[in-house]
């Protein structure tokens, strides 16, 4: 038997959700429709019609689900909030009964000795806002700033970390560009000027955390930080790749990080806008010294020049749609990185966590990592004894932790881990078809049942190390 791999003693052993994907409530105590009670509610958006309006019901088995982490053994947990649940038109002052669910959600995390590290925007923006204009618009961003004071002056006292953004890549390509997600929009420019405002809303946001939050708040963001290859050294598949990078990643750890967009990015994108809204002053703004930062990673990209020219593009797993989540790319071609896939049909390669890993500590010297995303879903089913056999997501788990341990090792400072997801929930537009959960919901119930890769992950966060080789279940 090779070694056990061992983690650092304080390594945190999470797992995370999101607000709209298993709160339900969706009418309760004030809360007001956000862009996807909208869009998820306008037929033919998302798979079997599926909504988020019940989901499993976390709004009111909070309790239950918390007893269940700490059954796990888990010492984090990564959630986010509502904002129509607190601040019912994205404007004005806060909601009590919202603002009360997640105080109690954090004292009962608490007292299990569970450490909450909560998300402010996991892409819900209240439909008023949207109405308003949405994340093209810069008034949004202020918006943001506001929402975020509301909540850092409420939950500052038992919250100590804190991030802003989800995945803003999605937010602006998927909600405004290829139209897969809410709003269900498809202008290349306006998903080009929500990115701006997404990083301008980061940088206010983290501004009035750290006034609203204690000295010792630890304020992040989470990026989706794709891994990007190229078919070949070519030189037109090594641009189409430095292009998508650009569109990826730069456009947001740019600003964020840096200060700056990647000087390519507005020559890049010249046909699709002049970037007008970017204003002086904007990316000083988004620019905001950070304590941590959140990489959320699930498989890599791989890309070509179109070798037909534009439209020749092939889908790239984000659902159909024949617009593209990457403006001014029409002449970039999308493939299936080869491997095993999950049930996404997304490729599993614990490299991309690694070289991910690797990048953005070089990116960001100093500044520590968090893997605040990273999991698999499956067609799981409970067998005659209504066990919950899934010993692919543990393979999934075992090489993509031991990626995450080799990068230490390499001297990356990766401080924990948050498996997606705790519960099987509202798979965004592919519905609940895809179970991503540790913990497998029968959605006719509400009865949970932890999943075989649930006890496994229990036994290596219980000893801080994983298991030389994989032993099947
Ligand atoms: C996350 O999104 C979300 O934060 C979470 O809510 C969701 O449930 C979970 O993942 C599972 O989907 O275009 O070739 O680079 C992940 C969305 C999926 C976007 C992988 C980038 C890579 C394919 N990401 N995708 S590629």
């Amino acid at each position: 038997m090779p070694e056990p791999i061992t983690f650092p003693s304080d390594f945190l052993w999470g797992a995370a959700t999101s607000a709209y994907q298993i709160e339900g409530a969706v009418r309760e105590d004030g809360r007001t429709p956000s862009i996807w009670d909208t869009f998820s509610h306008t037929p033919g958006r998302t798979a079997g019609g599926d909504t988020g309006d019940i989901a499993v019901e976390h709004y009111h088995r909070y309790r239950d689900d918390v007893a269940l982490m700490a059954d796990l053994g888990l010492n984090a947990y990564r959630f986010s909030v509502s904002w129509s649940r607190v601040q019912p038109t994205g404007r004005g002052p806060a909601v009590q009964r919202g603002l009360d669910f997640y105080r109690r959600l954090v004292d009962e995390l608490l007292a299990r000795g569970i450490r909450p590290a909560l998300t402010l925007y996991h892409w819900d923006l209240p439909q008023e806002l949207e109405d308003a204009g949405g994340w093209p618009v810069r008034e949004t961003a202020l918006r943001f700033a506001e929402y975020a004071s509301l909540v850092g002056e409420a939950l500052g006292d038992r919250v100590s970390s804190w991030i802003t953004l989800n995945e803003p890549w999605c937010s602006a390509f998927l909600g405004y560009g290829s139209g897969v997600h809410a709003p269900g929009r498809t202008d290349p420019a306006a998903a080009l000027h929500a990115a701006h405002h997404l990083n301008l809303a980061h940088g206010l946001g983290a501004q009035a955390l750290r006034a609203a939050l204690p000295a010792r708040a630890q304020i992040a963001v989470s990026l989706n930080s794709a891994v990007v290859r190229a078919v070949s050294d070519d030189p037109r598949d090594q641009d189409a790749r430095r292009r998508i990078d650009n569109l990826a990643n730069g456009i947001f750890h740019g600003p964020m990080l840096h200060g700056a967009y990647p000087a390519e990015l507005f020559a890049d994108t010249a046909r699709v806008t002049d970037w007008s809204c970017v204003r002086d002053g904007d990316l000083a703004a988004a620019h905001q010294p950070l304590d941590a930062l959140g990489l959320n990673y699930y498989t890599p990209a791989l890309v070509s020049a179109a070798p037909d020219g534009p439209g020749s593009r092939r889908a790239d797993g984000h659902g159909a749609s024949d617009h593209s989540p990457w403006p001014g790319s029409d002449d970039v071609a999308f493939h299936q990185t080869p491997g095993e896939r999950t049930e996404m049909g997304w490729t599993i390669d614990p490299t991309g966590l690694h070289e991910l890993i690797m990048r953005y500590t070089r990116e960001a010297p100093g500044l520590p990592l968090y893997v605040t995303e990273n999991g698999a879903a499956y067609d799981d089913k409970p067998d005659p004894a209504g066990r919950v056999h899934d010993p692919e997501r543990i393979a999934y788990l075992h090489g993509h932790l031991a990626a995450v341990r080799r990068a230490i090792a390499d001297g990356a400072d990766v401080r924990g881990y948050y498996l997606w997801s705790l519960l099987d929930n509202f798979e965004w537009s592919y519905g609940y078809g895809k179970r991503f959960g540790a913990v497998y919901v029968d959605y006719e119930t509400q009865v949970r049942t932890p999943k075989s890769s649930a006890h496994w992950y229990a036994t290596v966060a219980g000893a801080g190390e994983l298991p030389g080789e994989l032993v099947a279940d």
